[in-house]
């Protein structure tokens, strides 16, 4: 099909300071999956990329906290993260990981860039100072009150209760993780961006140019920055994990993690270009191509504020068209807390539920949390398998295989005349996947996840309503038509399933032994031609039972006594 547009779609990079959990990919990375497949699905021209964040104090702290070196942390949980990502169908075009070559250079020359038009601030001040450990207090290594919000346990970078992008010395009652010491103040410079001087920039881009386009939650959150101000930050740290400083005088210093993270983007596109013999500059600076970013809540400020900054300082840049960031995902009704274990993590997860993660994806897109904190429970995650899944999606395309080959060894028949409720269903199925394309350009996943599921809904109603099984004997060629409209409803969920459910539209293509999957044929009344020979039916959804949920219940119950 002929290629239309150009997507650039970002995922968040993770942190490769542990394992994923359900939270990441309701937040993140399963819209993000769904939009990049939809958008291919449309022939439109996608690179989805993705990488390990592997800089910054929480790496450290986890490096400290166990005893090995960073090196060692990032290896482990880099490989661990892509083993999810993968098992999840994630189908990112390329996955990198910010301690790479190519993206050192590639932050160094961004930084040097700035660095050459005078943008940085270059400063000396005092910072906070833990003297047993002889280090500067940054990000993770110094909590204390947020300001804003009151929220005692707020970073020295941000307080992820508010979103607020914060400095240390704002922090009320800092406490330093190291020691648990009272920090002191002591001199030192850095580099400073000077968001100040980029407040009209961001009001006019987003304030007035996305009031009816971006996210309420999303565009609530930076008019609140803009309405409070937006202050100098420091774009350096004094570290000796991340990215060299590129100027003569630097004394162990490193590029700020979220100074070089988002360019991590930029370096994982060319990494993938370089692949595939590609221009990566088309997919950052063409005005043509649409810039994605699909992130968590906490991330908002980054993307909509600090790397846009950042984009327009160096001048060439395109910057994003949307930022369609997520709420959190709590889990029975509390906060997803790695430090406390309350997760489902998603390497646990496939053990416990093997070749079922389009389960778990359907379940953390019905209850995505799109405009608001949203809860998991396991009690649903049962009941939407078993009366959802099962009983209508895999009854309905059971039905339908079985009958097909029971009365005619899998040769779809010829549709004789149709009646009018067979051209109802025809016109409402083939109405369906217009509006799965209208929800998802909005990001409305929840709502295109319905539609989907409404086409096997329709399916197992008709079934019903025509039961085939009771006229084979009296009026065989009504049995043909009325398979011939059924399997044509099952060839439009194959096709639909694949951004939400890429395993089971896989399973259907085989059942269905459809070879291509170019969405153009969507437009064609009928998907699966008379004479067409489908195989035999296999399970695509099985029952989970009562006591495999007590199970994961009384896991979680069992972290928290420990
Ligand atoms: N590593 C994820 C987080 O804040 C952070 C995202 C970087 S995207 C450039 O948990
Ligand atoms: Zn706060």
């Amino acid at each position: 099909m002929l290629k239309t547009k150009r997507y650039t779609i970002t995922a968040a990079l993770p942190y490769t300071n542990g394992p994923l959990h359900i939270g990441h990919l309701a937040g993140v990375y399963i819209p993000a999956d769904i939009y990049a497949r939809y958008q291919r699905n449309a022939g439109n021209d996608v690179a989805f990329i993705c990488g390990s964040d592997e800089h910054g104090v929480a790496i450290k702290m986890k490096a400290k906290e166990e005893s090995k070196s960073p090196k060692e942390i990032i290896d482990r949980y880099d490989k661990i993260i892509r083993d999810s990502f993968k098992n999840f169908n994630i189908s990112f075009d390329n996955y990198s990981r910010t301690s790479l070559k190519i993206h050192h250079e590639t932050a160094q020359e961004f930084f040097i860039n700035l660095n050459k038009k005078n943008v940085f601030i270059e400063k000396e001040t005092e910072q906070l100072y833990d003297i047993e450990a002889k280090e500067f207090l940054a990000d993770r290594f110094i909590v204390g009150t947020c300001p804003i919000c009151r929220n005692e346990e707020a970073y020295g970078d941000q307080c992820e209760d508010c979103g607020s992008s914060l400095s240390s010395l704002d922090l009320i009652n800092p406490k330093s993780k190291l020691s648990g010491s009272k920090p002191i103040l002591k001199n030192t410079k850095h580099w400073y961006l000077p968001l100040n001087k980029y407040e009209n920039f961001i009001t006019e881009w987003i304030i007035d140019g996305h009031k009816n386009d971006w996210k309420p939650n999303v565009y609530g959150q930076v008019k609140s920055w803009i309405d409070n101000g937006l202050q100098p930050r420091a774009v350096t740290r004094d570290l000796d994990w991340g990215i060299p400083v590129p100027v003569e005088e630097n004394k162990n210093k490193v590029l700020y993690v979220w100074f070089d993270a988002p360019i991590g983007y930029i370096s994982s596109t060319k990494e993938w270009a370089k692949k595939n013999n590609k221009d990566w500059e088309i997919y950052w600076k063409d005005k043509k191509t649409e810039l994605i970013h699909f992130i968590g809540k906490d991330n908002i400020v980054f993307h909509c504020i600090i790397f846009p900054s950042m984009l327009k300082a160096s001048g060439d840049y395109i910057l994003p068209t949307n930022v369609p960031a997520n709420e959190f995902l709590n889990l029975e009704g509390r906060k997803i807390s790695t430090s406390k274990n309350w997760a489902v993590w998603l390497h646990e997860y496939l053990e416990d539920f093997p070749e079922q993660e389009d389960v778990l994806r359907y379940v953390l897109t019905a209850n995505s949390p799109e405009l608001k904190d949203n809860d998991f429970t396991w009690k649903d995650f049962q009941s939407r398998n078993n009366n959802e899944l099962v009983a209508i999606y895999g009854n309905f395309v059971n039905r339908v295989i079985v009958l097909i080959n029971k009365y005619y060894q899998g040769v779809i028949p010829k549709a004789e005349s149709l009646s009018k409720y067979d051209f109802i269903v025809l016109n409402e199925i083939h109405s369906i996947p217009e509006k799965i394309g209208k929800s998802i350009e909005k990001f409305r996943f929840r709502d295109a996840l319905k539609e989907l599921i409404n086409i096997a809904r329709i399916g197992n109603k008709y079934l019903a309503d025509e039961e085939p099984w009771k006229l084979i004997k009296t009026s065989p060629n009504r049995v043909a038509t009325i398979l011939n409209t059924s399997i044509q409803v099952v060839g439009i969920l194959a096709y639909l399933s694949e951004p939400f459910l890429p395993q089971t539209s896989l399973k259907l293509k085989k059942l269905l032994r459809i070879e291509l999957f170019d969405w153009g044929i969507l437009r064609n009344k009928s998907i699966l031609k008379e004479g067409h020979i489908i195989n035999q039916q296999e399970l695509l959804f099985k029952k989970i039972e009562d006591k495999e949920i007590e199970k994961q219940i009384d896991k979680l119950k069992k972290n928290q006594s420990e």
